[in-house]
C-alpha cells in the first residue's frame, strides 16, 4: 500500500486529514509515527510558500530511509483572512494569538468589531496542501470556504478559529457542524480533495 506522510504538528489538522482522506486506499502516517520531531521555520509569505517548505523539509528526512524513500510526503498550510483586517492574520493564523488563546484572541476581535456591520465582516478559511513524491516533485493546491466573523463564539466542534467563523449556508459557525459537514465544505476538505485528484496518476500505479 502506498504512504502519505502528514508533515504537521497539529492534532486536529491530522485528525481531519485522517478523516477525509479515509476512502483513500492509503497508510497515513503523522510526523509523530516516523520519528521526526524538528521544528520546522514557516518563514514564506504566502500559504503556498509555507506548506512547500514543511512537505521539503520532511521530505528531506523520508528521504534518507529505506523504508520511507517511496512516501508521498503532505503538507498544510493554512490560516483566515479578515476582511476587516486587510486579510490579516493570514498566514500568521497560529502566531497571532501571542500569549492568549483562542478564546481570549476571539473575544478581542468579536469586541473590537462590535459595530462593523454583516456587509464588512467577511472573512475565508485558506488552506494550501504541498506534496512532495518520491522522486522530488512538488506540487500545491490552494482552496478557501467564505465565511464571517460571528457577534458570539459558539459550538464546541472543530478547532482553533471555528467557533467565531460564521457559515451562511448552515446558519452556524464550522465549530456547530459535525465533522462529516466541516470537512465537506471546508478550506482542508476541498484542497485534500484537490490533491488527491492531483496525485491519482501516482496512487494507481503500480509499484
Ligand atoms: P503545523 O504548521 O504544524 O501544520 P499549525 O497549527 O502551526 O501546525 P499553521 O501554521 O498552518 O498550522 O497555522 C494555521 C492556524 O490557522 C491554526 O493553528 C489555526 O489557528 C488556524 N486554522 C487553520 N485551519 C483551521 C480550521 O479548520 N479551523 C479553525 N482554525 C484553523
Amino acid at each position: 500500500m502506498k504512504m502519505i506522510i502528514f508533515a504537521t504538528g497539529n492534532k486536529d489538522k491530522m485528525r481531519e486529514i485522517r478523516e477525509i482522506l479515509s476512502d483513500a486506499l492509503v497508510e497515513i502516517r503523522s510526523m509523530e509515527e516516523i520519528g521526526f520531531y524538528e521544528e520546522i521555520e514557516e518563514n514564506g509569505t504566502t500559504f503556498i510558500e509555507n506548506a512547500t517548505i514543511k512537505a521539503k523539509a520532511v521530505a528531506q528526512f523520508t528521504q534518507k530511509k529505506e523504508e520511507l524513500k517511496q512516501a508521498i510526503v503532505l503538507a498544510d498550510d493554512s490560516g483566515l483572512e479578515i476582511d476587516y483586517l486587510n486579510k490579516e492574520p493570514g498566514v500568521y493564523s497560529h502566531r497571532w494569538l501571542g500569549n492568549r488563546t483562542y478564546t481570549q484572541a476571539m473575544t478581542d476581535l468579536i469586541e473590537q468589531m462590535h459595530d462593523v456591520p454583516e456587509e464588512k465582516r467577511s472573512a475565508r478559511f485558506v488552506c494550501s496542501i504541498a506534496a512532495v513524491l518520491p522522486n522530488g516533485e512538488c506540487l500545491s493546491v490552494l482552496e478557501t470556504v467564505e465565511g464571517k466573523v460571528a457577534h458570539e463564539i459558539s459550538g464546541e466542534n472543530g478547532f482553533g478559529y471555528d467557533p467565531f467563523f460564521y457559515v451562511e449556508s448552515f446558519g452556524c459557525t464550522t465549530a456547530q457542524l459535525t465533522r462529516e459537514q466541516k470537512n465537506e465544505i471546508s478550506h482542508r476538505g476541498k484542497a485534500l480533495r484537490a490533491m488527491k485528484e492531483r496525485l491519482m496518476p501516482y496512487l494507481n500505479a503500480s509499484d
